[in-house]
């Protein structure tokens, strides 16, 4: 409230010099008119009087305030204006280095076994923030207490990973050796289309084993940490999506549900590289957002799409027609291979885990005459429609 945002600033002034940090700074200072209610509620109160006191700041009485948030976009635009923060900075994701402090941070009071590497666990952590982190490291330790151990090893540290990416384990869910086998040919068929196309990511692990919201996964991890993405890349990776699906239709000639957290990240994926990051020779290099209006009196968002009807239905088109032949591309590739499909989902279904060098090990079994892999992966492999 602004009695205490008041009360606040005061104590900031009386123990000067030093720091005050406000944290999820949007909780009070989010857009003044945004959504519901509007008018002068509390917490419009509460921004004014956080306006009021940085205004009548001075840099002079040692004060310094510092406030963080994940969402700057719907912060008061007011809050932004020139005077008020005189810096904005941008913090991203942690890169492998800082993963890695990040987890010398939040294992300073954890017992550690002798066998904890902090940078294979930072390697194998890629996307994770630190709340993430602070996360696994408190699953590991929760596992280890379970198991009376006297430190946290690394193989609570692993699970622990498993855990804060899929969620816990459901080996409780009785699972029929029909839907068993779909289940594994799906993951093959997303580990062998990934082994297939050169440059993917390499695979971690494969498990049909439940975990969280899944009856199975497939984690590949990246070499390297990256910030750009090629073209080629994406339809790649788009490709590794689709390779779930397309190899339940090759196997069973029928479709499941299961795929559809695959079809969603993958229609996504399509969608961007259509509308935003220029990839669609037919939509060209624009892009393409949908421009959000407030509407003010009606107390409502409103999306109003910045295009007309006609590019929106190219957009559907050209979204379409790239998911259409990424997952064509991976039934070709899972086609060719088949043998190796079947291996690997019946290698799954016996041991339920593969992790990546076992993979390794049962492709490389009886190596195949010939016709294994792409001959070669066209730059504009999207340019050419199917029909
Ligand atoms: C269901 N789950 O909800 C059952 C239990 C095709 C072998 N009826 O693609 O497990 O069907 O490669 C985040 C992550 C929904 C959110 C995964 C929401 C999965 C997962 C549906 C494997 N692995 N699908 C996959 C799967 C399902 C689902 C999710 C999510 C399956 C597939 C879930
Ligand atoms: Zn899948």
């Amino acid at each position: 409230g602004a009695s205490r945002v008041r009360d606040l600033f005061a104590q900031g002034r009386k123990n000067a010099p030093c720091l005050m940090f406000v944290d999820e700074l949007d909780a009070v200072g989010r857009h003044r008119f945004a959504g519901i209610g509007g008018g002068h509620d509390e917490r419009e109160q509460t921004l004014n009087q956080l306006l009021v006191e940085m205004d009548g700041f001075d840099t002079k009485e040692g004060v310094i305030l510092i406030a963080a948030t994940n969402r700057p976009d719907v912060l008061d635009p007011a809050l932004l204006r020139p005077g008020r923060f005189d810096r904005h900075i941008m913090v991203p994701n942690p890169d492998l280095k800082g993963r890695e402090e990040i987890l010398l941070v939040h294992t300073r009071r954890i017992k550690l076994a002798p066998d904890v590497e902090l940078k294979v666990i930072a390697r194998r952590t890629p996307g994770f923030v630190g709340s993430d982190i602070a996360n696994l490291v408190n699953e590991a330790a929760l596992l280890a207490a379970r198991e009376d151990k006297k430190a946290v090893g690394m193989k609570e540290l692993e699970e622990a990973i498993d855990r804060v990416i899929a969620g816990p384990q459901r080996k409780s869910r009785m699972i029929s050796e029909r839907e068993k086998k779909i289940i594994a040919y799906h993951e093959a068929g997303h580990t062998l289309v990934a082994k297939l196309i050169p440059g993917t990511d390499p695979i971690h692990k494969v498990s049909i084993i439940p975990r969280g919201p899944a009856l199975g996964y497939t984690l590949q991890l990246p070499l390297e940490d990256k910030y750009l993405a090629t073209k080629t890349e994406i339809i790649d990776k788009l490709t590794v999506f689709l390779g779930g699906r397309a190899a339940e239709e090759l196997s069973f000639n029928e479709l499941t549900t299961g795929a559809e957290n695959d079809l969603h990240q993958a229609t996504e994926v399509a969608h961007k590289m259509v509308c935003e990051y220029g990839m669609s020779d037919k939509v060209g290099p624009l892009t393409l957002r949908q421009k959000e209006t407030e509407i003010f009196l009606g107390r409502d968002f409103t999306k109003e799409k910045a295009y007309s009807e006609k590019t929106a239905e190219i957009i559907d088109e050209e979204v379409k027609r790239i998911v259409e032949e990424c997952k064509e591309r991976a039934k070709n590739l899972l086609t060719k291979s088949r043998t190796k499909l079947d291996r690997l989902a019946k290698a799954l279904m016996e041991k339920e885990i593969l992790v990546g060098e076992e993979v390794d090990e049962i492709l490389k079994r009886k190596e195949e005459v010939s016709g294994n892999k792409e001959k070669s992966i066209g730059q504009d492999r999207t340019k050419k429609s199917g029909k």
